[in-house]
C-alpha cells in the first residue's frame, strides 16, 4: 500500500488574505501529499492588514495537546512535520512534545521560522518568543528563513545582512549549525532586478543560490508560498537545490500573474490558477 505523503500543517488559519494554512493546503495537496491541519489560531485576517478594533485572534493552544492524544491514538504518522507562524510562546513546547511523539527516522521536519519581515518582527512576536522559535529552529532538518529572520536567528542586526554572495554563504553556513540542518534562505538578492533564494544542502554539503526576475511589489504570504513548494518538492524527493529553484520560479510567477491583473497586494499572490503548474511534475 503506497499513501501520499502525510504531513503535519502547524500553521494558523488567516480567514482572508492568502497566507499560513489556506496556501500551504492547497500547495502541498497539488504536489500530491496529504495534509493535515493543527491549526494554531485563528484570525480573521493576517496581521499586515491595518490594525482593527474588529480583527479577531482566536488563540487555538487548547486543542492542541488533545489533537496530538487523538492522533497518537489513531497510531497517525507522518513523513513531515511544517510548521510556520504561531500563535504563542507555549505553542513552542507543544510541537516539541509533537515531535517526541510523531517524529520518526525518516519524518523531515521543516520550521519556517516565521518571525517577521522588513527588518522588523511580526507585532505578535516578543523578543522571547523569537528566542524560543531559534530552540525550536535548531530542532528542524530544513528552515526556511527571510533575511529578517536569518538576522534574528543569528543574532545579528538587520543591518548586518550580507549583501555579496560570499558574506551570504557565510551566513548560509552559520545557519546550518555546522551542517547538522538544511537551510533555504528567502529574499536574496545578488544582483539588481534580481530576487531568489541561497540555500545550503546538509546531504550535499553545499550553498548555492537560484535567482529569478524580481517583480516591483511585495505581497504577504509569499514566503508561506515559498516554504510549502519546497517541502512538496522535497517530499517527492527532489534535491534541495531544484526544490529551491522551483520554489522561487513559482512565487515569482505567482507574482507576476497578481500584479498583471492589479489585485491589492495585501490579497497575497492568485496561485490558485497556477496550483495545475505543481501538480504531478
Ligand atoms: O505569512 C506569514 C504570516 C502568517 N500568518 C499570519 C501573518 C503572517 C504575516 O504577516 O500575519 C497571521
Amino acid at each position: 500500500m503506497t499513501s501520499a505523503p502525510r504531513i503535519a500543517a502547524i500553521q494558523d488559519i488567516s480567514g482572508f488574505g492568502r497566507c499560513s494554512m489556506t496556501v500551504v493546503l492547497p500547495v502541498l495537496s497539488a504536489m500530491g501529499g496529504q495534509c493535515c491541519p493543527l491549526p494554531t489560531a485563528y484570525l480573521s485576517a493576517h496581521t499586515a492588514f491595518p490594525a482593527s478594533q474588529h480583527a479577531t485572534f482566536l488563540d487555538m493552544t487548547g486543542q492542541m495537546a488533545g489533537t496530538m492524544a487523538h492522533w497518537a491514538e489513531l497510531g497517525v504518522t507522518f513523513d513531515a512535520i511544517y510548521s510556520g507562524f504561531l500563535g504563542s510562546e507555549g505553542q513552542i513546547s507543544l510541537i516539541e512534545d509533537f515531535y517526541s511523539r510523531f517524529r520518526g527516522e525518516h519524518t523531515l521536519v521543516l520550521v519556517d521560522p516565521v518571525m517577521g519581515d522588513h527588518g522588523k518582527p511580526y507585532r505578535t512576536y516578543t523578543p522571547d518568543m523569537c528566542a524560543r522559535m531559534g530552540e525550536l529552529a535548531a530542532r528542524a532538518d530544513v528552515i526556511t528563513p527571510n533575511l529578517t529572520e536569518a538576522a534574528l536567528l543569528l543574532g545579528e542586526p538587520y543591518e548586518a545582512v550580507p549583501g555579496d554572495e560570499a558574506g551570504l554563504r557565510g551566513w548560509l553556513e552559520r545557519l546550518s549549525l555546522e551542517g547538522r540542518r538544511s537551510v533555504v534562505l528567502t529574499g536574496v538578492s545578488l544582483v539588481p532586478g534580481q530576487v531568489g533564494a541561497g540555500w545550503f544542502d546538509r546531504g550535499a554539503g553545499r550553498a548555492g543560490f537560484t535567482m529569478t526576475h524580481q517583480e516591483p511589489a511585495h505581497f504577504p504570504g509569499t514566503g508561506d508560498l515559498f516554504a510549502s513548494v519546497v517541502l512538496g518538492s522535497l517530499l517527492r524527493g527532489e534535491a534541495l537545490s531544484d526544490a529551491a529553484r522551483l520554489a522561487a520560479e513559482f512565487v515569482q510567477r505567482c507574482a507576476a500573474h497578481t500584479l498583471a491583473l492589479g489585485t491589492p497586494l495585501l490579497e497575497g499572490v492568485q496561485f490558485e490558477p497556477l496550483l495545475g503548474e505543481l501538480i504531478g511534475r
